[in-house]
C-alpha cells in the first residue's frame, strides 16, 4: 500500500502582527513593533502551499484559530461586551491584548507531535497536541488545535488523539518543532528522534534564553504514542545553540526519510547523535553536517537554512523548500549551489520561497508546516476538504483577497472592528 507525507500548512490568520512576544526567537525580538501585512502573509503561505502541490506532493492546509481570545482576557479581570473589552485591555494590559490576538497558531510545526502508524505497537496514528506552555501567546492555542486535530482524523480505529502534556514548565513541549524521524521510506518503521533542551536529573541549561522543550515532555510522549523504545532516540539539544537563537531543532537540522542535513553546533554532542543513529539504520543514512567553517550558526539562524523543509519528489531525489533568506545570502546560495551539484548525496534541488512576513517572527517554510505520514487508507478516512488542490488553492486566495487587511499597524490592535472582521 502507498504511504504519504502530507503536508498540513498553517493559513495565517487575519491578525497577524509584530507584538515581540517569543524571547530567544531574535527575528521576533527584531521586528517588535513593526508595521506587519497580513493579506501578503497568508498569500505567502498558500503559494508555498501551491508550490508543493505543483510539485506533486499531498499538501493540506490547517485552519487559522479565532482571534483575539476573548476567554483569555475575560479570564484575567476585563469585563463587559467585546468592544469594552477591547477597549479596557487596550489601555491598561496593551501587551495581553497583543497576545489574545497573536496568529501564532499559523506555525504548526508546534502544533503537534505525530507518529505514524508504522511505528506505533497498535498500528494507529498517534497524536500529541503541544502544550505551549513555554511563551504566553502560544499557550493560548493547545485547546483549538486538540479540536482541529480529532475533527480532521476523526476515525478512532485509525487515529488516537491524546491531550496536550499538564500544562506546567517540567512537561514544556512544542510538538514536532523538536521531532525528526528516519526511515527507509515513508510507510516502513522508522527511528523518532525526539530534541529536549531540558532535563530535569541535570545537564547544562541555556544561560540567555529558555530551553522550550523537556526531556519528561519527550518521555511522555513516547509512552503515550507506544512507540518501541528501541528504535527512539531522545538527543540533548545544544544550549549555546539556543542562546544564539536556536529556540527550536527544526531551526538547525531537518530530516526525512535517510536524509539527515545538520549543523555541527546542533547537539550537545553531535557526532554521537550521528553515531547513534547510524547503529540504529545501518549505513544507509546520509548524512550532510555543514560545518562552522562553511556556514556560520550566525548565519544559519539569519537565514533559517535548516528551517528548510526536505522532500522526496515522486519522480526522485529530493528537494530543499528553502526561504528566500537563504539566496539573498552569498555564502548560503554558494553552498546549496555546491550542495546539488556535488551528487553525492540526495538533493537534487533547492525551491526558494518568498515568506518574509512570517520569517520576521522568526517562521521559515518548515514550521508552517505539519508532517503526517499517512497509508493510502488512512488519508482516505480524513476530512475531505482540507487537501489543497487548485480550487482550495483558489477558494482561499479569493477569501484572503476579500477578508484580510493589506496593512496592519500595532495601534489597530485596539480597533474593535479588527475583531469583528477576524
Ligand atoms: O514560537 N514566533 C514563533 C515562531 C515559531 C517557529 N516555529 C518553529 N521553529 N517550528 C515562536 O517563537 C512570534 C510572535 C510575535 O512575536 O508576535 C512567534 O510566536
Amino acid at each position: 500500500m502507498q504511504t504519504f507525507e502530507v503536508n498540513f500548512d498553517g493559513l495565517v490568520g487575519p491578525t497577524h502582527n509584530y507584538a515581540g512576544l517569543s524571547f530567544g526567537n531574535l527575528a521576533s525580538e527584531k521586528h517588535r513593533g513593526i508595521v506587519s501585512f497580513p493579506k501578503k502573509a497568508a498569500l505567502q503561505g498558500l503559494e508555498k502551499m501551491k508550490r508543493l502541490c505543483d510539485l506533486g506532493l499531498q499538501q493540506g492546509v490547517l485552519p487559522p484559530q479565532p482571534r483575539p481570545v476573548f476567554s483569555f482576557l475575560r479570564q484575567v479581570g476585563f469585563t463587559g461586551s467585546e468592544s469594552q473589552i477591547i477597549a479596557r485591555a487596550a489601555a491598561e494590559a496593551p501587551q495581553l491584548l497583543a497576545n489574545a490576538y497573536s496568529a501564532s497558531a499559523m506555525w504548526v510545526a508546534n502544533a503537534a507531535t505525530i507518529s505514524p502508524s508504522a511505528d506505533t505497537r497498535d498500528g494507529r496514528v498517534h497524536f500529541t497536541p503541544a502544550n505551549l506552555v513555554t511563551t504566553l501567546h502560544r499557550s493560548l492555542e493547545p485547546a483549538r488545535t486538540a479540536g482541529i486535530l480529532r475533527q480532521i482524523f476523526a476515525d478512532p480505529e485509525k487515529f488516537v488523539h491524546h491531550a496536550p502534556l499538564p500544562g506546567h514548565a517540567f512537561f514544556a513541549d512544542e510538538g514536532a518543532a523538536n521531532y525528526a524521524r528516519f526511515s527507509a521510506g515513508h510507510g516502513l518503521p522508522g527511528v523518532e528522534m525526539l530534541v529536549y533542551g531540558r532535563n530535569a536529573e541535570g545537564g547544562v541549561l541555556p544561560k540567555r534564553y529558555p530551553a522550550r522543550q523537556t526531556r519528561a515532555a519527550c518521555d511522555a510522549i513516547v509512552r503515550h504514542h507506544r512507540l518501541n523504545p528501541e528504535k527512539t532516540l531522545l538527543v540533548p539539544q545544544n544550549p549555546e545553540a539556543v542562546d544564539q537563537g536556536v529556540f527550536h531543532n527544526d531551526v538547525i537540522s531537518v530530516a526525512n526519510e535517510m536524509a539527515f542535513f545538520y549543523h555541527e553546533d546542533a547537539f550537545v554532542d553531535t557526532p554521537a547523535v550521528v553515531g547513534h543513529l547510524e547503529q540504529m539504520l545501518g549505513r544507509a543514512l546520509r548524512s550532510m553536517c555543514v560545518t562552522r567553517a562553511q556556514v556560520s550558526l550566525a548565519e544559519a539562524v539569519d537565514t533559517y537554512l535548516f528551517n528548510s523543509q526536505l522532500v522526496t519528489l515522486p519522480q526522485g531525489g529530493m528537494a530543499l523548500i528553502a526561504p528566500m533568506e537563504c539566496r539573498r545570502s552569498k555564502v548560503v546560495s554558494t553552498f546549496l549551489e555546491e550542495l546539488v551539484a556535488a551528487g553525492d548525496n540526495p538533493v537534487t534541488a533547492v525551491h526558494y520561497c518568498d515568506l518574509r512576513e512570517s520569517m520576521q517572527n522568526g517562521g521559515g517554510p518548515a514550521c508552517l508546516r505539519l508532517r503526517v505520514v499517512l497509508t493510502q487508507k488512512e488519508l482516505a478516512a480524513i476530512h475531505p476538504h482540507v487537501l489543497v488542490d487548485d480550487t482550495l488553492y483558489a477558494r482561499l486566495v479569493a477569501w484572503v483577497d476579500t477578508w484580510y487587511r493589506d496593512v496592519l499597524h500595532p495601534r489597530d490592535l485596539a480597533d474593535p472592528a479588527l475583531a469583528q472582521e477576524s
